[in-house]
């Protein structure tokens, strides 16, 4: 039996469960573990300049393609409290990573060691294991149950914690016969399937909710059959969006309180049935129940048991993998197209797609200070489907997913659930190892961008090129536009008189000096007329220098954006498109 540390045989599993990456940063209790993928040489390692970065990498590289499972390695003590914003991100929206983290040797854990912290503990309630294993002879067994919890079910990350003498300590394990454990995937049965399309039958004006659920299960494709099939409009959630093409007939708009369109609010609030697959009900999707619910019937598709009835009791829940309840779905629907017992939809999909055709915001307006609005037209404009976005939280972030286009799936990459600050650059870092050949674009607020901008060395160093728009208003503008509520503008301005830089004009920190300090090329721009040809241009420099390029540009600093607290009152702050004129990029063209 070959005879290896444990820390080889982690090493070793890893390499069995297809990791190839591994993003984090060394410390003298992580040390073995570290020499032991050095000898090992498969995993190319990518050293974050923060480790909650390192998390938030291992969190784009999980969600940029399916199969894929981001690795974070820390040392003890700080490093996994670093962690902790990472597996929250992670667990909230059903991502697995994998954490792995140094410890102080076992017989000193109780003895407040240096930087011993019981990360275990910490991470419990956003893991779905976490270990400090104190048996080296457990470590492969650790590992094994790892990628089996992170796969099966619901997915997520999972935190191992090595104390140094059981990463130094020898075992015998043998990699060659090593096999993952099965995955447990509960499945929809075809009687269920048949329930929930009979309901589905009974209904007038039916809508699918499409959740990241489909995303995770890869079934974007089924989901798009399935609606055509049944000719059913779908409204995919923040995490769902790109599931179904922007510009596909079905596509009925994003509902909710801030990161949706005005369609498709309408349109939630017009149906009289809604089939949520792989979706968790959010509350910046639905608003207020009453609201959400009243006078429509629920079918809710879910992998994970617990989640039926979670939020509010549907009249129909199904266990299932979002993928082999649309397998089914798919199946059962094509029988009773061929056998003709499915209700022709046309009249109700033109309903919902009148409504995407009239129900429009404006994004056109020519105004110096730039208005948010139109960063967004012009992105539409530069970027293809074949971007891939990226973005946590803010009012960037809501007016981007009210205006831009998103045709496949992971090509909207968020932080949908926690919204953690500074999510963006590191996360949109591990996108492009995950998936080099994809153009990506990030996109922040001034805020987000200062919370982990050092990630930017990082891009320069390892040559992981992308376009990161910054939408500077000098604001935590979400917050202060919630503030209006308590009548202050307390404690939210980032502006200030720079003594090294009056160019930015009181808007605080130069961006363009700091990004171009960490190794990247920045851009600024301050009238709209300048934001294509600045896009046009960060192309042509990624290209040729393979760097992150930032492009930033200046917004009016006083900007509210539409959001309300229930669907059939969300807030318009602007004019709305009365023209085609006025929301030029729109995927339908308005109905003038
Ligand atoms: C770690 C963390 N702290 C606080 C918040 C609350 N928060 C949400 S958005 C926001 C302001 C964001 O400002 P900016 O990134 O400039 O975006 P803007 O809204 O101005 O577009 C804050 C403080 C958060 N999401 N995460
Ligand atoms: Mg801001």
């Amino acid at each position: 039996m070959p005879r290896m540390t444990t820390a080889d045989a982690a090493v070793a599993i890893l390499r069995r469960e297809g990791v190839t990456n591994a993003f984090g940063l060394p410390g003298a209790a992580i040390n073995p573990f570290y020499a032991a993928m050095r000898r090992d040489g498969g995993i190319t390692h990518t050293l974050a300049r923060h480790v909650e970065g390192a998390s938030h990498m291992a969190e784009g590289y999980t969600r940029a393609r399916a199969g894929n499972i981001g690795v974070c390695v820390g040392t003890s003590g700080p490093a996994g409290t670093d962690m902790i914003t990472g597996l929250y991100s992670a667990s909230a929206d059903s991502i697995p990573i994998l954490c792995i983290t140094g410890q102080a040797p076992v017989a000193r854990l109780h003895k407040e060691d240096f930087q011993a912290v019981d990360i275990a503990a910490i991470a419990g309630p956003l893991t779905k294991m976490a270990m400090t294993v104190l048996e080296p002879a457990q470590v492969p067994g650790a590992f094994q149950q790892a990628f089996h919890l992170m796969r099966s079910g619901r997915p997520g990350p999972v935190l191992i914690d090595l104390p140094f003498d059981v990463q130094m300590a020898e075992i015998d394990f043998d990699p060659d016969t090593y096999q993952p454990l099965p995955v447990y995937k509960p499945e929809a049965t075809r009687a269920q399937v048949a329930k929930a399309l009979d309901m589905l039958a009974e209904a007038e004006r039916p809508i699918i909710v499409a959740g990241g659920g489909i995303i995770n299960a890869d079934a974007a494709d089924l989901l798009t059959e399935f609606a055509e099939l049944t000719g059913t409009p779908v409204v995919p959630t923040l995490m769902g969006w790109g599931a179904l093409p922007d510009d596909h007939r079905l596509m009925a708009g994003m509902a909710g309180l801030q990161t949706a369109h005005r369609y498709g609010n309408a349109t939630v609030l017009a149906s009289d049935f809604v089939l949520g697959i792989g979706n968790r009900w959010a509350n910046r999707h639905t608003g207020g129940l009453a609201t959400y619910t009243a006078g429509r019937t629920f079918v809710h598709v879910d992998i994970e048991p617990t989640q039926i009835g979670r939020v509010f009791a549907p009249d129909y829940g199904i266990v299932s993998d979002a993928g082999a309840a649309l397998k089914l779905f798919v199946e059962v629907a094509r029988e009773r197209k061929s056998a003709g017992w499915l209700t022709d939809r046309t009249a109700w999909a033109q309903e919902c797609r009148h409504r995407r055709a009239t129900m429009q915001r404006r994004t056109h307006f020519d105004n110096v200070p730039i208005k948010p609005q139109r960063v967004y037209e012009e992105m539409n404009r530069a970027f293809g489907p074949e971007t891939r976005y990226v973005s946590t939280i803010g009012l960037s972030q809501i007016a981007a997913a009210q205006f831009l286009h998103v045709y496949r799936p992971r090509h909207w990459i968020n932080a949908g659930q926690a919204g953690p600050l500074g999510w963006t650059t590191p996360a949109a870092l591990g996108v492009c190892v995950a998936d080099p050949d994809t153009p990506v674009v990030a996109l922040s607020g001034d805020y987000d961008f200062q919370f982990m901008i050092e990630e930017l060395a990082v891009g320069a160093q390892f040559n992981l090129p992308y376009i990161h728009v910054l939408v500077n208003n000098a604001y935590l503008g979400l917050i202060r536009q919630s503030q209006r509520g308590f009548d202050m503008d307390f404690c939210v301005q980032l502006s200030f008189d720079n003594v090294n830089a009056p160019e930015v004009g009181g808007y605080g920190v130069d961006h363009v000096k700091v990004a171009e300090g960490l190794g990247c090329k920045a851009l600024r721009v301050t009238e709209p007329g300048e934001i294509g040809p600045a896009l046009e241009e960060a192309k042509k420099l990624m290209a040729e220098y393979r760097v992150p390029v930032v492009v930033e540009v200046i917004l009016e600093r006083v900007t509210n954006v539409s959001m309300g607290t229930e669907l059939d009152n969300v807030v318009e702050f602007e004019d709305l498109a009365e023209r085609s004129e006025d929301a030029p990029t729109a995927v339908v063209a308005l109905l003038d």
